[in-house]
């Protein structure tokens, strides 16, 4: 039977696992095992449970289990490269990996350094713990498979299939890169300011936060301009970006932020991925991010206290 490694048992690789499970054969991996007996609320607020199986990585390589057909790296973005580490001694270099991480930090470097085909997903479903058993499938929306140098547009079809037949609504996308970086960019324009200020999205409509969303994405599109990523939805420039990033304000209003959840529970924020690459961009292209840097700074400052 096919087989899909999930590494990461957050959120995203919990709903992952319930999706997936009626219909191939799954394997969580993570830094400690779950209980089997796992929970899923739906977005209709039905409760389904679940047997999933869960080992820690060191459990997984000694085991040499059977290679898989995929697998899922749903870890955060700055551990995905430790996580891969972690099971490559039992893992067939020609696997393909689908790294669904928030930014373009892990999913430039992975597609570099991993011999087999990386396809990167980018989804709008959304989800969150409960604790070691339970999983909230807060949202559907939909979900975009690709790989950056599109060579494994048959490959990213197949498994949009396979996530359409589970549930989780997927296309296979030639422009992946663009759609990362478009995420990112509302990333970008959302989670710094939300997680320096402990306040939910929806209050950056509000005239103490505004001004400053729209400076940080004015930034922002300097930078995508020069990287040649186009502006969404067939817009231009600094206002198709502000549009996007203000429908995402409304439809999230009431939503803490990853960002500000990582901030709350003292682990390390998505920073490096989601503002690292913009700066770094920036600085290649002679471009000023003087407020995309201090975001950075403060929220380096914050990590530091923890
Ligand atoms: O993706 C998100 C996140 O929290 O990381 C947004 C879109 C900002 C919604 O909260």
């Amino acid at each position: 039977m096919t087989t899909h490694w999930i590494l990461g048992p957050g959120a995203i690789g919990r709903l992952l696992a319930h999706s997936l499970a009626p219909f191939i054969e799954v394997s969580v991996i993570g830094r400690r095992a779950l209980p089997s007996r796992q929970l899923l609320t739906t977005p209709e607020g039905e409760v389904c449970f679940q047997h999933l199986t869960s080992f820690t990585a060191e459990q997984w390589v000694a085991d040499t289990p059977t290679p898989p057909a995929f697998v899922h790296i749903t870890t955060k973005a700055m551990a995905a490269e430790a996580a891969l580490s972690s099971i490559a001694s039992v893992l067939p270099p020609s696997t393909p990996l689908v790294l669904w991480q928030n930014g373009f930090y892990a999913q430039p470097r992975i597609t570099q350094t991993w011999p087999g085909p990386v396809l990167c997903a980018t989804t709008t479903q959304g989800a969150y713990l409960t604790g070691d058993d339970g999983v909230v499938h807060a949202g559907r929306g939909p979900t975009f498979v690709g790989d950056l140098d599109n060579q494994h547009a048959g490959l990213a079809a197949f498994l949009a299939v396979l996530l359409s037949e589970a549930g989780l609504t997927a296309s296979a996308v030639g422009d992946i890169r663009s759609r990362l970086w478009q995420k990112l960019a509302v990333n970008a324009a959302i989670n710094p300011l939300v997680a320096l200020h402990g306040v939910r999205n929806g209050e950056l409509r509000g005239e103490a936060y505004s001004g400053r969303v729209v400076a940080v994405v004015k930034e922002v599109t300097a930078i995508l301009a020069k990287e040649e990523v186009a502006p969404p939805n067939g817009g231009e420039g600094d206002t198709a970006w502000l549009a996007l990033v203000w429908q995402v304000v409304e439809n999230t209003a009431n939503n803490k932020a990853s960002m500000l959840q990582d901030v709350e529970a003292k682990r390390p924020t998505e920073r490096g991925a989601i503002l690292g690459p913009l700066i770094e961009r920036a600085e290649r292209h002679g471009l000023r991010c003087e407020l995309l840097k201090g975001l950075d700074r403060k929220l380096a400052q914050v990590e530091a206290g923890f």
